[in-house]
């Protein structure tokens, strides 16, 4: 159990360890209670470093020995930790501990999942599995021996010996201990090979579990992918003879890329048609991506410690967003990626979790795996390589794997490299990692003449974390479009660095309408009274013409909702036009037609100074969705059989384009038919993506419960197909009814909690039911709470995440406040609660 009063760790607090680690040899034997795990590990003083106690982090372990240089170390331990006296010269520590991986139900450190071992050691994992200098910036070269009785037995690196229930395996490249990883377990290899820049073979395997080789292909395919592309785009080439992915079926997050061996949650890797729907094969793609794209942004180039995590993760996220642009369509993953960051980011920003991209502390590392770390940390990143121009980000970051290979940096590392290409000061820039909360940027237009002064103004709204907010650098990207629909000016970036602004188009003929933060240049809101309609229509800028689709969307309901209006006339017409036209690519006339979730429309009620309400949220969408119906009546029936692909089955941009497009018709469709089409679509579907969405749809008619019955009795043997079956009945159910069907599911004999897939399926899909759990009587919080109170204890990590549900409390009324702070404060009660629920939860109820 984690310590009562947890400590807070401050980034200005940093040193160096001391010690430099030479060289790292493990040896594990494998057993379910009692693993031993030998070390013999060669420190040498750093004498950069400041004089300081040597103490190695070390957490439920039972110290067998411990020598240096051979004598017993005469060790002081604590909970954290091992301390000893050692000589002022290089030296040899060695220690033998035993761990217990089969009660390890955190799933950090060492663990069993059905059967087979695997790790997951960052961000400080691997203190559960030996004494060690459990921190980034202290890289070393490991060499790792296994035995064990199962057939395949993994960790980084190279094979160098392999015998019956034993293996050896050397890793080159030096690395901190968060990027170990051992696996052991009876699994099956889907093997394949890729051939390097430089004409040097790589062996690629995709371990799975016997009975799920069929599922790899596509994960393979993927792999191959994005090593050509980091190749071609990056130019940076794989550096081991092999590189394994292995899968498993508990996991705390989507995937880990650890040096040569990536561990993924089986739900980020394995895919087929008939049990994966497309959006699912284009997250394992980009999972697939990202871990491999880590291997230079984050493996070879590591973090000086965890504040600077956004170093490997923006950066890595960025690159994945670049691979995906170019696989599939760069407009609809950039209006995808915007809608992410509103819906995720942006609430995390405006509420009490609220944080920098490089936060200055924290109590549980864990707890800023956040989107403001990832997803703000790759925008900003995107904002960097829009002011400095494309060849200048080549050149920089060129210069970044140059200068920095083999080292644990910092941002100030990153920027550096940006300064010296481009001559540019980048200390405003910096504020965009030191400085918390969304900005707000509001442009006025006034014409004289033939002139267009664009006036901005940026405010930040203050935070705990960062009090009085200074104006940042704003890259804001206009184009103008004539009265006639033809763009007058093509896309210019304005650079924005004071609080107040004007720029100028001059000679222009007649009043344009201006397109504002093109392509979503910066992460901001933008409040911007334009011409919406227009802009719809002619908006020469892919992203822009949706942005305008979706605040005509949003100020409609917004309209609808608070002065009773109908639905706006204009925009229904004008989304007719966009969603008819079938030059337009499939998935982007499918977002068109996709509204703005009820948790968006709460945060921008919330914004215009309302308290939400969601069933009334959820009325209005309704209501709209109806007349959406409506208008469209003509167009659905053609926009549901042109795009019903009955061509082979191919999960790329086209097809999965078109099957969301004709799901989106069919949704409407049922509205009115009572689920006769959705029926037809249920029993001829040969794949996951319209066999799902039938079934979403026949709930939604009030007939679901034959097809899901159906459903259950086809695929009871397939655990992730089991997840979608879980969270579908929640994330479909009237608002009433979401808490009470969630329970009835955890009573059901396939509900094991312990599995965080399953929990999220269930638990996950009731936070995300807006008016579902946010329900007048409180029953949703209530049983949210219960069942983290009961998760906890097993795995802390998974509880602390999914307790930024209650992170929105402040923006409800009161009665709801006092229903979700009443739940906040049960859990905080709870004896022995984790240090990292217990960081969340201290945050969330200190707004
Ligand atoms: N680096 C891991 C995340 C580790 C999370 C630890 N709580 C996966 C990724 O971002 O690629
Ligand atoms: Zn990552």
């Amino acid at each position: 159990m984690r310590d009562a009063a947890p400590q807070t760790i401050y980034l200005k607090d940093y040193v160096a360890f001391g010690w430099q680690v030479e060289s790292v040899a493990l040896h594990f034997s494998l057993d379910p209670h009692k693993t031993r795990v030998k070390s013999r590990i060669a420190f040498a003083p750093d004498r950069d470093a400041p004089a300081q106690p040597f103490f190695l982090h070390g957490e439920a372990l039972k110290l067998i020995s411990a020598t240096i240089d051979g004598k017993d170390a005469q060790a002081t331990l604590t909970p954290e930790g091992l301390t000893c006296a050692v000589p002022d010269t290089p030296f040899v520590f060695e220690a033998e501990v035993e761990i217990d991986p089969a009660n390890n139900t955190a799933l950090e450190g060492l663990y069993m999942s059905n059967g087979m071992y695997c790790t997951q050691c960052e961000a400080e994992g691997f203190r559960k599995i030996t004494y060690y200098p459990d921190r980034p910036d202290v890289m070393s070269v490991f060499s790792v021996t296994i035995d064990g009785p199962h057939p395949v037995l993994l960790s980084n690196g190279n094979p160098v010996g392999t015998t019956t229930h034993h293996a050896e395996w050397h890793d080159p490249w030096p690395k901190p201990a968060y990027l170990f990883a051992l696996v052991a377990g009876e699994l099956v290899a889907h093997t394949d090979s890729f051939t390097t820049m430089n004409g040097r073979d790589v062996t690629l395997n995709l371990y799975v579990r016997p009975g799920d080789e069929g599922k790899c292909a596509f994960g393979m395919q993927a792999l191959k992918a994005s090593m050509k592309w980091d190749e071609d785009v990056y130019g940076r080439e794989y550096d081991l003879d092999l590189f394994n992915i292995v899968a498993v079926d508990d996991f705390n997050m989507g995937a880990m890329e650890n040096k040569g061996l990536n561990i993924f949650n089986s739900s980020a890797v394995l895919a087929s048609r008939e049990t994966s729907t497309d959006t699912n094969f284009e997250g394992i793609e980009a999972i697939i991506a990202h871990e491999y794209f880590h291997n230079w942004t984050g493996n070879r180039i590591t973090c000086r410690d965890w504040f600077q995590l956004c170093l490997k993760e923006g950066l890595t996220v960025y690159r994945d967003s670049q691979f995906t642009a170019d696989m599939r369509s760069a407009p609809v993953k950039r209006i995808g990626d915007a809608i992410d960051l509103r819906g995720r980011q942006f609430a995390e920003d405006q509420g009490p979790l609220a944080h920098p991209v490089r936060p200055e502390s924290f109590q549980e590392i864990n707890n800023f795996y956040t989107a403001t770390v990832y997803e703000k940390g790759a925008e900003v990143i995107g904002m960097l390589k829009t002011l400095v121009g494309d060849d200048a980000y080549a050149q920089a970051v060129t210069l970044y794997f140059d200068r920095h290979d083999g080292q644990a940096c910092t941002i100030e590392d990153w920027l550096a490299v940006f300064e010296e290409v481009t001559g540019r000061d980048l200390t405003q820039f910096k504020r965009w990692y030191s400085q918390a909360g969304t900005p707000r940027l509001k442009a006025e237009e006034t014409w004289t003449g033939d002139t267009l002064t664009l006036t901005f103004t940026q405010h930040t709204p203050p935070s705990a974390a960062t009090p009085a907010p200074q104006p940042h650098v704003i890259p804001i990207a206009v184009g103008l479009i004539g009265a006639d629909g033809a763009e007058v000016a093509p896309t210019r970036i304005l650079e924005m660095t004071e609080a107040t602004q004007s720029f100028t188009f001059e000679g222009l003929a007649a009043r344009p309408v201006a397109s504002i933060l093109r392509g979503f240049s910066a992460p901001v809101v933008l409040e911007h009274d334009a011409d919406h309609p227009h802009l719809l229509a002619h908006d020469t800028d892919p992203f822009n013409r949706w942005e305008a689709g979706r605040t005509l969307a949003r100020n409609t309901l917004t309209a609808m909702m608070l002065k009773g209006t109908r639905p706006d006339p204009a925009y229904l017409a004008g989304l007719r036009t966009v969603v008819s036209d079938k030059s337009l690519d499939p998935a982007y006339r499918r977002l068109m037609m996709a509204l703005p979730s009820q948790s968006d429309m709460a945060t921008a009620l919330h914004d215009a100074g309302h308290v939400p309400e969601p069933d009334i949220i959820h009325a209005a969408l309704e209501a709209l969705r109806d007349a959406i119906a409506t208008e469209l009546t003509e167009v659905l029936p053609d926009l549901y059989e042109d795009n019903l692909v009955i061509e082979a089955y191919a999960p790329d941009a086209m097809q999965s384009g078109m099957r969301a497009l004709g799901n989106a018709a069919l949704s409407l469709l049922t509205r009115s038919d009572g689920g006769t089409l959705a029926q037809q679509q249920y029993d001829a579907a040969d794949n996951m993506t319209q066999q799902l969405a039938a079934l979403a749809n026949l709930i939604r008619a009030g007939r679901g419960e034959a097809a899901l019955n159906a459903f259950e009795a086809q695929w009871k043997d397939d655990r992730l197909v089991m997840d979608k079956w879980f969270g579908l009945q929640v994330i479909e159910a009237d608002p009433e009814d979401a808490h009470e069907i969630a329970a009835t599911l955890t009573k059901h004999p396939d509900f094991n909690w312990q599995n965080p897939n399953r929990f999220r399926a269930v638990f996950g899909s009731l936070i995300m039911h807006h008016a579902g759990f946010h329900q007048p009587s409180g029953a949703g919080y209530r049983l949210l709470a219960d069942w983290l109170i009961k998760l906890d204890p097993v795995n802390p990590q998974t509880t602390a995440r999914m307790c930024s549900a209650f992170q929105t409390w402040k923006r409800y009324d009161t009665d709801r406040q006092a229903l979700i702070k009443a739940q906040v404060a049960r859990i905080l009660a709870t004896d022995g609660l984790s240090r990292d629920t217990t960081e969340m939860l201290t945050r969330i109820s200190n707004a």
